[in-house]
């Protein structure tokens, strides 16, 4: 395509930034917070504790006052399971539903749209205890936690993300601190995907009571969406990139859109002896459920070659890197492309061709959740330099503009992340705020935010509707 006369954003674009629960909030002890599975974990070495992080808790009103400046017609966020019920199940905790009433309030008169996550990778700790999602039960307690959001919130809150990047939870859980397998599981890959199949069904039952609850709301899924790249143009490579776009993307949207199992999927499991018990009710749950729009993640693309039993998986894969299936294929590197300083692959025209495949799949209007660049950012003399994020998100940005001259219903982009915030497995050094947060993982700091130069070019980006970038 000769890439000329594009399309402008639409007027109403959801212009954003992303946050999580557990990675930004800190206070994880107060106002009656019970414990999450991450505020249990074992923390990777040298990272900083989560009970501070970037403290949004006391800050938000700072903070979303700080988005306000930028533009933001949204702030995605993700409610904390834990701060409202503290079990996970029984009572209700009205001081966190107290909080987030002040949350979703003091975006609204900003006029910022709430796009609330309804569960980010923290499952509460008193439900691990009882299995979490291993336990059937995990889809009342699950339903059980959306009919309180919605009973509490759904009068504000038009737009909910059902389960953070659920495929990420299935394929690196144990990276991020998720995922707990039972000890002395034999049929690990049977026991990952029955927990898969119980969030599946929570997904569809909360789309469901969503649209009864609250029926002028939207509702979609968040998952992390990599294009498959074969490493060659071997037929082989090509099977294997078939078959992982499949285990890694597809199943999820297929599921939370079509309501049915991938085939290649089910023929993995068939494989692996590892197709999940229905429970009665399930299969119509999962027809009944439909979103309104799909929300994604985009970091880059993956690149895989068609490798035997004999590949090994990476013991250091996390959610963009390293991710390989024995029997099925190899994680292999792009050779066109560079790595950020954390080792994860630039792809902006490969995010083109991510959101041009999801909308061939599904024709459904899309928001993109997350995509950002992770750095080692410098404080000087109260400035930060971040040129290197700019370039990333400008070359995001230009692919958007593409797609949806391509035709593709782009309805918002929030990267992540609106401020500094903890990684999942690497510290708050790996830094992806508009908005720096002075603290550390060595010691926590003044938590003083400055406004970094990707934080005035962002500006500039929304006030002139993505033209002027
Ligand atoms: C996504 C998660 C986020 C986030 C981001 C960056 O997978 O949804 O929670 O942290 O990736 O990843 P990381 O923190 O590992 O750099």
């Amino acid at each position: 395509m000769l890439d000329q006369n594009l399309k402008k954003f639409p007027k109403d674009f959801l212009w954003g930034a992303s946050t999580s629960a557990y990675q930004v909030e800190g206070a994880n002890h107060e106002d009656g917070k019970g414990d999450s599975c991450q505020d249990v974990k074992e923390l990777p070495k040298g990272t900083a504790p989560l009970d501070v992080c970037a403290d949004h808790y006391h800050h938000y009103r700072e903070d979303i006052q700080l988005m306000a400046e930028m533009g933001f017609k949204t702030y995605r966020f993700s409610i904390a399971w834990t701060r409202i019920l503290p079990n996970g199940i029984g009572d209700v905790n009205q001081k966190g539903i107290d909080h987030y009433n002040d949350v979703i309030n003091t975006c609204l008169q900003y006029n910022i749209e709430p796009l609330v996550t309804m569960f980010h990778f923290d499952m509460p700790n008193a439900l691990d205890e009882k299995g979490s999602w291993s336990n059937p039960e995990s889809v009342d307690w699950f339903e059980n936690y959306a009919r309180v959001l919605f009973e509490n919130f759904g009068d504000r809150v038009k737009y909910w993300l059902t389960i953070n990047e659920q495929n990420m939870l299935t394929l690196v859980g144990p990276m991020i601190g998720t995922l707990r397998i039972p000890e002395g599981t034999k049929n690990v890959v049977k026991e990952t995907y029955q927990q898969n199949h119980h969030m599946l069904v929570a997904q569809a039952k909360a789309m469901v009571l969503c649209h009864q609850m609250c029926p002028s709301a939207k509702i979609g899924p968040a998952p992390n969406i990599s294009l498959v790249y074969p490493a060659s143009c071997k037929p082989e490579d090509i099977l294997a990139a078939q078959e992982f776009n499949a285990i890694r993307n597809w199943l999820y949207l297929d599921m939370a859109v079509y309501g049915r199992y991938n085939n290649l999927v089910w023929r993995y499991l068939e494989e692996h002896d590892a197709t999940p018990s229905f429970a009665p009710g399930d299969k119509e749950a999962l027809a009944e459920a439909h979103p309104d729009f799909i929300g994604f993640n985009y970091y880059n693309t993956a690149t895989v070659k068609r490798a035997g039993l004999d590949v090994k998986k990476d013991e250091h894969a996390d959610q963009q890197k390293g991710l390989s299936e024995p029997g099925y294929c190899e994680a292999v590197d792009n050779p066109n492309l560079v790595k950020t300083q954390f080792g994860w692959e630039i792809d902006p025209l490969g995010f083109r061709a991510t959101m041009r495949e999801i909308y061939s799949r599904y024709h459904l209007p899309m928001i993109v959740t997350e995509n950002g660049l992770g750095a080692y950012d410098k404080l000087e003399d109260g400035k930060v330099h971040d040129d290197y994020r700019i370039a990333y998100l400008k070359a995001h940005i230009e692919q958007v503009k593409l797609a949806i001259t391509d035709g593709v219903e782009m309805m918002g982009y929030c990267p992540w992340s609106a401020l500094d915030l903890v990684s999942t497995h690497e510290g708050i050094r790996k830094r992806y705020g508009f908005i720096y947060v002075d603290t550390s993982d060595e010691e926590v700091g003044s938590l003083k935010r400055y406004r970094k130069d990707s934080f005035y070019w962002y500006k500039k980006v929304i006030a002139s509707n993505g033209e002027d970038l």
